[in-house]
């Protein structure tokens, strides 16, 4: 049966593509525990739309406990009028929902060789949700953007001390930038809710930007200022952290980690998992992009010999994952198979067979060798 789907499609039908994993759903896995960093068990996947409960969590510090009614979020720096707004009037202006997939740009580095530093994710650094709020454009009108402004600060209401190297300067709040082309772009998000409920604490509540496209660190959480600059923005998470080697004349320089790199990741089996011989195995997993929709996804059962296209069982777009699944008829010889996935998006981008180490240990999407037994 082709489950290609064609067309389009409301985001109600999408809904309903969701069979929900609520019930039994184990639990997030614990990768730290203060500050809470929470991993989604990848292999539980089933629904497009990932509940708030089972998204992964990514904090650098404590969790700041924000009342909305005190919170307020001021816009500053390079602007015509520079102003603050509370809760209740973001709620007043006009709002826009969007899907869109957030993954952490460390997410699969548990799968690298040698072990690298940062915390181990392994596949569930990643999420898809839907995601209301106001587009940071309105916003930015609003305050009248100077001629000379390039980039877009935001920063959140955590903070803290990074003790350990890279040192922080003392204690700082979370912050990251945006380059002006992406801030006016409709779909980013000053984002109140989640999957149709207010945020959670953990996932930023009360407002937190929402930057489909990019990689996680984009979309601060407790959101309390934005700062427009006439000058690239060099805080401690765009150069320190979150950076990675550019070479375009030979001489390497930092830049900020922005786009998401293509990439597919195989749900079930679960890595290890023992498969009977002779029978059918649905395979199932997701693949995504940054600003473009997945085109094709292929797999492979012979380390990378032959590819065959799996069907997409969910409709492709921009910013959002799409699961996928092909069914194996799986071999009657006993053996160990490593399964490999590779996701095209509609510009023809695809996965690296190789970690480029300039990367660093940041947009990590090299095709890899998912291993499982048939006996
Ligand atoms: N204020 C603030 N925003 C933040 C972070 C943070 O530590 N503080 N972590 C970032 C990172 S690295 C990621 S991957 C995403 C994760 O969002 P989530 O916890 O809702 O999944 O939040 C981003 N926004
Ligand atoms: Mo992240």
């Amino acid at each position: 049966m082709n489950k290609q789907y064609q067309g389009s499609e409301t985001s109600t039908e999408i809904e309903n593509v969701s069979k929900s994993t609520q019930g039994s759903f184990p639990g997030l896995i614990i990768r730290e525990k203060e500050p809470a960093n929470y991993e989604y068990p990848f292999p539980m996947l089933d629904d497009f739309i990932t509940p708030d409960n089972q998204f992964f969590v990514r904090t650098h510090f404590p969790v700041p406990d924000i009342s909305s009614k005190d919170w307020k979020l001021t816009i500053t720096g390079e602007i015509e009028n520079e102003f603050s707004i509370n809760y209740h009037e973001l709620k007043m202006l006009p709002s826009k929902t969007v899907v869109a997939t957030l993954e952490c740009a460390g997410n699969g580095r548990a799968n690298m060789v040698p072990k690298m530093k940062g915390l181990l994710w392994e596949q569930g650094a990643v999420g898809n949700a839907k995601w209301t709020g106001v587009p940071l454009s309105v916003l930015l009108k609003k305050a009248g953007i100077k001629s000379d402004a390039v980039e877009v600060i935001l920063e959140g209401a955590d903070k803290g001390a990074i003790t350990e190297e890279p040192k922080s300067p003392g204690e700082i709040h979370f912050a990251r930038s945006l380059t002006l082309t992406k801030a006016l772009q409709e779909e980013v998000l000053i984002a109140y809710q989640m999957n149709g409920k207010d945020l959670t604490p953990i996932h930023g509540y009360p407002v937190r930007a929402i930057v489909p496209g990019w990689y996680g660190m984009a979309s601060v959480k407790w959101l309390i200022k934005i700062i427009v600059v006439n000058k690239p923005f060099d805080g401690y998470w765009q150069t320190l952290e979150y950076a990675y080697w550019s070479r375009p004349d030979g001489h390497p320089s930092l830049k900020p980690v922005s786009e998401v790199q293509v990439k597919a990741q195989i749900a079930r089996p679960a890595l290890s998992e023992l498969i009977e011989k002779g029978t059918t195995y649905t395979i199932t997993g997701a693949a995504w992009s940054g600003e473009k929709a997945i085109e094709k996804v292929e797999i492979s059962i012979n380390e990378g010999k032959s590819w065959e296209v799996v069907d997409l069982t969910s409709q492709p777009m921009p910013h959002s994952w799409v699961l996928w699944e092909y069914n194996w008829q799986v071999p009657i010889k006993q053996s160990k198979y490593k399964l490999m996935v590779k996701a095209t998006d509609c510009a023809g981008n695809t996965q690296p067979s190789e970690h480029d180490a300039d990367r660093r240990t940041y947009m990590i999407n090299k095709i890899i060798k998912h291993e499982v037994e048939v006996q």
